[in-house]
C-alpha cells in the first residue's frame, strides 16, 4: 500500500490540491517562515513564526471521507505484542481521556485551549505493547494521507485519539469520527480520519515528510523542514 496519497489528481479538486502541494514544497525548499529565533522562544507558549487565530482552519488534501460509525475501524499493527482492530464499539469501551491543548500548524496559525476527548495514546500503547525494537510510528488516514513520528512523541501524556472537540463529536471536515492529536508537534502530525497505526524499527516518510517536511516536527525548535 502506498503511503504518499498521490492517487487523486484529476479534475478541479486535483488541480487545487496540486497547487497546495506545489506551494508547500516550495516553502520547504526556501525555508519559508523560519525565524532562527528558537532559543528566544524556549518556554514560551507561542512557538517562533506562529500567530494566533480564534477560528479553526480546515487543512487537508481535499478528499474528506464520509465515514459512518458502523464502517469505521482502526487497525494497529507492526512491532507490537498485541495487534488490534477496533471498531467504534470497541473504541467506546476504552477508558475516556480528556485534555486541553494548543494547535500549531506549519502554515503559521496557532489555536489555544482546544478541549479534546477520546482515548489516550498511553492507553492504546498499554493495550498493544510495542516491542523494544519499535522506535517509530506511521499513521494512515482513510484519505490515504500518512505521517510518521518517533514512538517517544506518540507516547507523550497529552496525545490522544480524539472523538470530541469542545464537547461535540469531531466534524467530518476536521477528521471525525476519530483523529489523532499530538499537541507538541506541528499539526500535520495529527492524522484526520485515522485508519492504521503501524509500529516500526525504521522511520519511513509520510505525505509531507516525503515533500521536504520534518520527521519529528517540534514547533519550538522550528522543525518545519528537513
Ligand atoms: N488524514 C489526513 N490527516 C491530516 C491531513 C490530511 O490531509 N489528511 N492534513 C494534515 C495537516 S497538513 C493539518 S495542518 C491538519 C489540519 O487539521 P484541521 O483541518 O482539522 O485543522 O491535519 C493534518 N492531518
Ligand atoms: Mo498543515
Amino acid at each position: 500500500m502506498a503511503f504518499d496519497g498521490t492517487d487523486d489528481r484529476s479534475g478541479m479538486a486535483g488541480a487545487v490540491k496540486q497547487k497546495l502541494i506545489d506551494t508547500k514544497e516550495k516553502w520547504a525548499r526556501e525555508g519559508r517562515l523560519l525565524t532562527g529565533m528558537a532559543a528566544e522562544h524556549r518556554g514560551r507558549r507561542l512557538p517562533p513564526g506562529q500567530r494566533l487565530t480564534q477560528d479553526w482552519p480546515i487543512l487537508d488534501l481535499g478528499t474528506r471521507p464520509n465515514l459512518a460509525l458502523a464502517d469505521w475501524q482502526l487497525t494497529v499493527g507492526g512491532l507490537i505484542d498485541n495487534p488490534v482492530t477496533w471498531r467504534w464499539r470497541d473504541l467506546a469501551r476504552q477508558p475516556r481521556f480528556t485534555q486541553v491543548s494548543d494547535i500549531h500548524c506549519v502554515t503559521a496559525w496557532s489555536r489555544y485551549d482546544n478541549h479534546w476527548e477520546g482515548v489516550s495514546a498511553k492507553h492504546l500503547l498499554a493495550v498493544v505493547r510495542p516491542r523494544a525494537e519499535a522506535k517509530f510510528v506511521i499513521f494512515r488516514g482513510y484519505d490515504s494521507y500518512a505521517t510518521n513520528l518517533p514512538l517517544a512523541a506518540f507516547a507523550d501524556d497529552d496525545v490522544l485519539l480524539a472523538t470530541k472537540w469542545e464537547g461535540k463529536p469531531i466534524s467530518r471536515e476536521h477528521g471525525g469520527p476519530v483523529r489523532v492529536i499530538v499537541p507538541k508537534l506541528y499539526f500535520w502530525k495529527s492524522t484526520k480520519w485515522v485508519r492504521h497505526i503501524w509500529f516500526s524499527d525504521k522511520d519511513s516518510k509520510g505525505f509531507w515528510e516525503a515533500r521536504g517536511y520534518h520527521s519529528n516536527g517540534d514547533p519550538w525548535r522550528e522543525q518545519r523542514y528537513g
